[in-house]
């Protein structure tokens, strides 16, 4: 048994505490907000994620995890803080930064620091490193300092935490395996040791890679429409081959993940990947082509300033988290345009700057056009025929192929 300090009670950092504290570890979930401290140790959570208040509740009551504001003494420290992107696409390490220093103090010969941010190539190596050589300690041979990404997927968090296999990069061998022996306590799939910046390099990769399939799928779209075909029908048979498996088109990329981790990668070497530069530039176009379909189909049926029903707010399927969400972008793009919005979410209620109705009833009442843009389960169950029948001119433009075709 060990104790742990956990930085950051985020979407990764708290279900990771819990993790620990369920499989008999001392857990201190340490946080700079004093409500989220106060949450936990209500026995309570402060975010949405299934299965994850239960597991928390008991952790908390059995005495194995507490919150609190500041570190202290440990046998392994990790940082689960946010590294978002600045106006530039660079990373904002400042919140890595800020807890590697806060651990600095408290840190003794031996410790394990774990870093699970998702980080630009060589973070561990060179800015965790170097605030901890400023602080007077030698990563390499004083500490055990890894990269150990998350890479768990919100909506199934508890379950991949456990299942999924998990990369440790170790600035040392002898750091790998300590990482190793702690996170093997709760983690059911493989564990593959390798360096810190492999490690980096790895997640990075896994989140380019989606982004660059969902912009291949993306593509096809933008095609298949010009030809007149049906990109779900021809993707869905293009998938019968053995070796296909095209991703889903949609209303562009959102989540605080795969649109932004491909620009640690794009800005960690200085010959351009244009590659990932262009499916990022697509992935960011799709909001523009939705907005732009709706107009077009508008004036087509000479509607000048038409109402729109927007259903979904959320960035993909059945979260409640509306981050960087391409439906967000669409709607601001078609209000600026002129048009009105009645968006309806079942999920979330409100969202600063857009129009939010109660119910998917207000939201078609009078509509001239009804645009899905996340597919919740709740969504794919409706029957269209229900309400577009009401709708004087019934434009749908279903972007995530949600209700049924016919
Ligand atoms: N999307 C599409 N078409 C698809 C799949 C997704 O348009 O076929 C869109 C979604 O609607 C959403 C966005 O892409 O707007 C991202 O959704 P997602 O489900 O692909 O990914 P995230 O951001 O929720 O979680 C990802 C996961 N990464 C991979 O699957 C490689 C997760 O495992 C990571 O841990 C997470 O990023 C992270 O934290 O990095």
């Amino acid at each position: 048994m060990s104790k742990i300090v956990v930085i950051g009670l985020g979407y990764i950092g708290l279900p990771t505490a819990g993790m620990f504290a369920h499989n008999g570890h001392e857990v201190v979930g340490v946080d700079i907000s004093p409500y989220v401290v106060n949450t936990i140790n209500k026995g309570e959570i402060h975010l949405e994620e299934p299965g994850l208040a239960e597991f928390i509740r008991e952790c908390v009551e059995a005495g194995n995890l507490r919150g609190s504001l500041t570190p202290e003494s440990a046998d392994a420290f990790i940082i689960a803080v946010p590294t978002p992107m600045l106006a530039d696409k660079q990373a904002d390490l400042s919140y890595v930064e800020a807890a590697t220093k806060t651990l600095v103090p408290y840190l003794k010969t031996g410790d394990l620091v774990v870093l699970e941010s998702t980080v630009p190539p060589m973070t561990t190596e060179k800015v965790v490193g170097d605030i901890l050589r400023e602080g007077g300690l030698d990563p390499l041979h004083d500490l055990n300092v890894v990269h150990s990404p998350e890479r768990v997927l919100p909506g199934r968090i508890m379950t991949e935490l456990v299942e999924n296999d998990r990369v440790i990069g170790g600035l040392t061998a002898e750091a790998s395996q300590l990482a190793y022996e702690l996170y093997k306590s709760f983690v059911k799939g493989d564990i593959h040791l390798t360096d810190a910046t492999t490690a980096e390099m790895v997640k990075l990769m896994e989140n380019t890679t989606r982004d660059v399939n969902i912009a291949l799928a993306n593509q096809f779209a933008i095609i298949a429409e010009q030809l007149n075909v049906n990109v779900w029908e021809a993707i869905e048979f293009a998938n019968r081959h053995p070796r296909i498996n095209i991703l889903k088109p949609g209303p562009g990329v959102g989540g605080h993940c795969i649109a932004i981790d491909p620009w640690f990668l794009i800005h960690s070497v200085p010959l351009v990947p244009e590659l990932l530069v262009k499916a990022r530039q697509l992935n960011d176009f799709m909001p523009s082509y939705v907005s732009q379909k709706v107009l077009d189909l508008s004036q087509k049926h000479s509607i000048v300033k038409p109402k729109v029903a927007a259903l979904g707010l959320a960035y993909k399927a059945d979260v409640d988290d509306p981050r960087e969400s391409p439906a967000i972008e669409v709607i601001h793009q078609l209000m600026n345009a002129g048009c009105e919005v009645a968006a309806y979410d079942p999920f979330i209620q409100t969202v600063v700057g857009v129009p939010c109705v109660e119910s998917l009833e207000a939201a078609v009442q009078d509509a001239d056009c009804i645009l899905v843009l996340t597919d919740h389960a709740y969504f794919q169950e409706l029957i269209p025929a229900q309400f577009v029948t009401q709708l004087s001119n019934p434009i749908v433009v279903d972007t995530r192929h949600c209700l049924p075709h016919d």
